[in-house]
């Protein structure tokens, strides 16, 4: 599977790091919305949904935690820990958050507004929908 992380330039200097996200620019989509997460308790799993049409970023701002990626066929883990890259999420891909560290503070670009009938919840349905593509 092909994981796309993007690298996201950071301006340093003596003071500090800054990473700036432009859409279009380093930002492959119009971004509709942003949310982040952060508390997560020990322990936690999120996730386990695929989104029928949504494409994210993801950024870990602090912290770490590991996502698990399946396109239906593979299943890949990745980890998030550098707040100067980015995890794409592509449309169609089944994911799962866990091992948040306490600090992490996840924050996610999305090229639409919420919709929950964007979402895919359960798994079988997910498998049989990327099988008949
Ligand atoms: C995703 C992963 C990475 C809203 O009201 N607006 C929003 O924009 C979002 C994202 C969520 N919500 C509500 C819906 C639920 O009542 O917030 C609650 C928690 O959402 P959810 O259980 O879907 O959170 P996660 O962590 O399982 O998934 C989220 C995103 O929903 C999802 O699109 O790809 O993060």
């Amino acid at each position: 599977m092909n994981i796309n992380i993007v690298p996201l330039q950071t301006h340093g200097d003596e003071r500090g790091s800054l990473v700036s996200l432009e859409e279009t620019n380093n930002i492959p989509f119009a971004i509709k919305r942003v949310y982040y997460m952060y508390d997560t308790k020990k322990d936690t799993r999120r996730g386990f949904h695929a989104h029928k049409k949504l494409k994210q970023l993801v950024v870990a701002l602090k912290g770490s935690c590991r996502f698990v990626l399946d396109n239906g066929i593979e299943r890949v883990e990745v980890v998030l820990d550098n707040p100067a890259q980015g995890l794409l999420l592509d449309s169609l891909i089944w994911r799962e958050m866990y091992d948040f560290s306490e600090d992490c503070v996840l924050m996610v670009l999305a090229d639409s507004h919420y919709d929950e009938s964007d979402y895919i919840r359960n798994y079988e349905e997910f498998a049989k929908l990327v099988g008949e593509i």
